[in-house]
């Protein structure tokens, strides 16, 4: 060394937070474009935390053994996709008992009509009927600020149909720091327009869901090459014959559009001027080829990470070191604040 100070530039990162359910054997198009994309480009330039929300998924009743597989291929495909592990921390939302511990507390101070206001929960009940709801699904929301809160986040990556959680999120953070003093980040929502609500393929004024449709017109990242590019091509378009955008007279050309352009990275103009004097037919092919070619090294990755489950529950258990380290010292200070006294 010949004594130079080299002074390095050491603004903290901002913290990300984010969660998704292993409800599922496959994630669809609509939850990468809606939120795993962002996740991916996040974790270069922020300190983000992602985890798999086990235990929201335990509201929907489910087999032990398919539970079990549904989470380890969904970390799977999260890194198939491009989280790595080494970038950002990846871990199991059951693995940290602070969620279940800080969600008691911010129940607590959770008005009842507050919560019985989620458009979400109200869609979801309804259709179940309210003898077949669990009180589970209606306080996900406030497990779900608590996932949230714990970790300080600044900013979390999710689709347009989670603003509402988001800003309840916002609103018990608000709440708990003007009784107890400032103890929470507040978070913003980080919803991009583009890719922020895919909609089915077969009812395209409706957001693509697994769980609210026949799966006609839902991609699965794992499906095989020919199950989605049958899908594409049956896409219902509209009536006319040119590829443009337009929302409310073309909801089924947009939808392909907004994928395609998504996918290829290209705007929406730039996209449609791909297909200047083609037909729907050629439209719909060369989108199928862009979403097939797009899934296929995801879709063997997963699989190859499948493969060696002991590897996946090492990189799991050093998440879930990372995320107890920050969630264990939110909730020392929120029990602190609130006057619970600590465990000789
Ligand atoms: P459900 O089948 O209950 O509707 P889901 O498909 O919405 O479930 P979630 O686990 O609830 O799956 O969502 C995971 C993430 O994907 C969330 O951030 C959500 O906003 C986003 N997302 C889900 N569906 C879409 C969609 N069609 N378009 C854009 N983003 C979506
Ligand atoms: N409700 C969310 C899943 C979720 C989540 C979170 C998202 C649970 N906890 C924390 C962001 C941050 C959904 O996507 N359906």
């Amino acid at each position: 060394m010949d004594g130079k100070i080299i002074l390095v530039a050491n603004t903290p990162k901002e913290r990300v937070l984010s969660g998704i359910q292993p409800t599922h054997e496959s994630f669809h198009l609509g939850n990468y474009l809606g939120a795993i994309k962002q996740w991916v480009d996040l974790q270069n330039t922020n300190d983000a935390f992602y985890c798999v929300v086990d235990l929201h998924a335990l509201t929907v009743e489910t087999k032990p053994e398919d539970f079990k597989r549904r989470n380890l291929a969904s970390v799977a495909q999260l890194i198939a996709l491009g989280l790595d592990p080494e970038k950002c921390t990846l871990f199991i939302q059951s693995h940290v008992p602070a969620h279940n511990q800080l969600g008691w507390v911010l129940e607590c101070m959770t008005g009842f009509g507050e919560a019985s206001r989620m458009t979400q929960f109200k869609d979801k009940s309804q259709k179940a009927g309210s003898d077949r709801t669990v009180v589970g699904l209606f306080t996900y929301p406030i497990l779900q600020a608590a996932d949230i809160l714990l970790y300080q986040a600044n900013k979390v990556p999710v689709g347009e149909d989670q603003r509402q959680h988001i800003e309840l999120t916002r609103d018990l953070g608000q709440r708990f720091n003007s009784r107890f003093g400032e103890t929470f980040t507040i978070p913003e929502g980080y919803i991009l327009k583009a890719g922020a609500k895919i909609n089915d393929l077969q009812d395209p004024t409706s957001k693509m869901s697994k769980s609210s449709s026949s799966g006609a017109g839902v991609i699965e990242l794992m499906d095989a090459p020919e199950i989605n590019t049958k899908k594409i091509k049956s896409a219902v378009t509209d009536t006319g014959r040119d590829v443009t955008f337009d929302e409310k007279e073309k909801p089924g050309i947009s939808n392909l559009l907004t994928i395609y352009s998504a996918l290829t990275g290209k705007d929406i103009s730039q996209s449609q001027a791909d297909f200047e004097g083609k037909g729907y037919g050629d439209f719909k092919g060369a989108v199928a080829e862009v979403v097939v070619e797009y899934l296929r090294p995801v879709r063997e990755k997963a699989n190859e990470l499948l493969k060696d489950e002991a590897h996946l529950n090492s990189l799991l258990k050093i998440g879930a070191e990372k995320a107890e380290a920050v969630a264990s010292q939110t909730l020392k200070n929120v029990y602190d604040r609130m006057g619970l006294i600590p465990r000789g």
